[in-house]
């Protein structure tokens, strides 16, 4: 494509090596050994997290699209940006915007001119944002940005107009509550007076169900959490036989999150030359993967107001499974 994508002096998507041989030595020397959720994106990674987003038994992602079907139009709305002026959507892990159309549309109905600047880590996510909103939304200006916005906040140019800040998918909650405030602290500092943010959160809810959402009949989270091994395996030339670890999921109601393991099966020693590690697992040892938070009212509130932000309003589905919650700076 013809699309300019400005590359950030992001280190994480230019070195992902290094990062993965950092993270490799760090998560996996130390007990309980752990991992961190981005190892889990890559090609085919972010290829089975599409097909998650489609199971049945993983609600979220077709709840806050319901959300946002109902509420478009109320959410721009309530952001009260002056419609003479151009409004700017900036989206955190854009991904492939498939929910963001949506908004985009209500934006386009409302305001004339539309800026949105899309930052993701991968290029390629990108490429497929900007394609899909220049078919959905073609009266929408596009800037996208590749970054990973975690280690490098986007720096906001000034602009005109009200700045809508988007982090959606429920992606806030793979980070600790202190990493998770950072984060939006940082993007705060970017927004001035008049701009507001829009967050995506999944809520706490009967453990079921939540479990159900990380351990699916069909298997594809499963795949999707030993795709990490094959991926060290693949790009540092490790030797994991994924037949001797399983995907396990686990509600830790101190922590409201929703976590992910790979258990050994059996005692095995692993080599990872790449990173000159040589590792040895006893059955039943676990690699935590990734966390996914669940929050409530009150500590959805109490994120957003420690990173400085006021909370507006918060629009969920029928079952309170889901929330949307527009701050102001
Ligand atoms: C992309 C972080 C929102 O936590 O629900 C889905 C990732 N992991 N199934 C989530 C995920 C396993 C997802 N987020």
């Amino acid at each position: 494509t013809d699309l300019r994508i400005i590359e950030s002096n992001s280190l994480a998507p230019l070195d992902s090596r290094e990062a993965l041989i950092g993270e490799v030595l760090r998560g996996l020397r130390k007990r309980p050994r752990s991992l961190v959720p981005w190892m889990l994106y890559d090609c085919e990674g972010s290829r089975l997290f599409e097909c998650i987003t489609t199971l049945p038994e993983y609600y979220p992602t077709r709840t806050e699209r319901g959300i946002l079907a109902r509420h478009a139009e109320a959410i721009v709305t309530a952001t009260g940006a002056d419609y003479s002026r151009p409004l700017r959507l900036l989206e955190l892990g854009a991904g492939t915007a498939a929910k963001t159309g949506i908004l985009l549309s209500a934006a386009i109905r409302l305001c004339g001119q539309v800026v949105y600047f899309p930052v993701d880590v991968s290029s390629d996510a990108l490429e497929a944002a900007c394609d899909s909103i220049g078919c959905m939304c073609p009266g929408v200006r596009l800037e996208p940005m590749v970054a990973n916005y975690v280690t490098h906040p986007p720096r906001l140019e000034r602009f005109n107009g009200t700045t809508l800040a988007m982090y959606i998918g429920s992606s806030i909650g793979n980070f600790p509550p202190a990493e998770a405030r950072t984060i939006l602290r940082n993007l705060r500092s970017q927004l001035r007076a008049g701009d507001a943010l829009l967050l995506g959160t999944d809520l706490v809810k009967d453990e079921a169900t939540l479990l159900r959402a990380y351990d699916d009949e069909a298997g594809v989270t499963a795949a999707f959490n030993l795709n990490l091994l094959h991926r060290l395996n693949r790009e540092l030339g490790a030797n994991f036989d994924t037949g001797c670890f399983r995907h396990r999921a686990r509600w830790n109601g101190r922590a409201s999150r929703i976590e992910m393991h790979l258990e050994s099966t059996c005692d095995q020693s692993v080599e990872i030359p790449d990173a000159g590690l040589s590792l040895r697992f006893a059955a039943l040892e676990t690699i935590h993967t990734e966390s996914s938070y669940k929050f409530t009212q009150e500590t959805l509130d109490s994120l957003l107001e420690d990173a400085g932000f006021t909370v507006d309003r918060t629009w969920t589905d029928p079952r309170q499974w889901y929330a949307l919650t527009l701050a102001g700076v």
